[in-house]
């Protein structure tokens, strides 16, 4: 899987990039990202990427003619390919399970962090094809959504999550939450675990896993159910 950025924040990537299962899973060969700074694609000598509002209205927007020319660039590089181009904004769809499935099957994606009060809207009219939301809050940023989406998708391809994640990872293919785990010490604040995972039982503990999750479904996110 191949995952491009644009960004003016390039260097908020390195540490994310580098550790637990996203910098394995780009060791290993099996992510790859490239991450790009958005003032590369500006022609004027201070590599101003943005403007103030037309109308007015406070804060400022970033200009068109640098992302498109980086849109552009990016995916009709050298290598001619075409990846699918998602713009990170609270207008877009909320970001679930299967949206994140969805993306990571692409296989080639661009993703676009804006800054400031957001992107000239003729940008998203030429070339986004599809704007993520990864909740209804407002944040400085693209960079934080695109991390989000790329730690999520990672998690997706194959071969990226050891095979002790992958059960809890297809807990929420079932649509259902996590069972509680339990690990050392046996008591913690006079709690002790539940007997069931120290009987050896493991018919009764798979039993004991699909319960509490649905217990904990329904107690904590009814909606899930509802879906399910
Ligand atoms: N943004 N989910 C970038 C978000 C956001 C979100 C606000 C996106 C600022 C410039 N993006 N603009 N929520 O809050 O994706």
């Amino acid at each position: 899987m191949r995952v491009q950025v644009l960004t003016i924040f390039p260097e908020l990537f390195a540490p994310f990039l580098a550790t637990s299962l996203v910098g394995r899973a780009i060791e290993k060969g099996i992510l790859e990202v490239r991450v790009h700074d958005l003032r590369d694609f500006t022609e004027d000598r201070h590599r101003s990427v943005d403007d103030e509002p037309y109308g007015g209205g406070g804060g400022m927007v970033m200009t068109a003619p640098p992302w498109i020319r980086a849109v552009r660039a990016v995916s009709e590089g050298t290598e001619g390919t075409n990846p699918w181009r998602v713009l990170l904004s609270p207008q877009g769809a909320r970001l679930d399970d299967a949206k994140v499935r969805e993306l990571a099957g692409r296989g080639d994606l661009l993703l676009m962090c804006g800054r400031y009060e957001g992107i000239d809207e003729r940008v998203r009219l030429t070339v986004v094809d599809e704007e993520v939301s990864i909740g209804d809050y407002v944040l400085s940023g693209g960079e934080l959504p695109a991390m989000v989406l790329i730690e999520a998708m990672s998690r997706q391809v194959p071969g990226v999550v050891q095979q002790a994640d992958s059960v809890a990872q297809d807990s929420f293919r079932s649509g259902l939450l996590d069972y509680p785990h339990y690990t050392r010490p046996p008591v913690v604040e006079g709690m002790a675990v539940p007997e069931v995972l120290l009987s050896g039982d493991h018919a009764a503990i798979r039993r004991w896993h699909e319960q509490e999750a649905l217990k904990a479904t329904r107690e904590k996110r009814p909606d899930l159910l509802e879906k399910s």
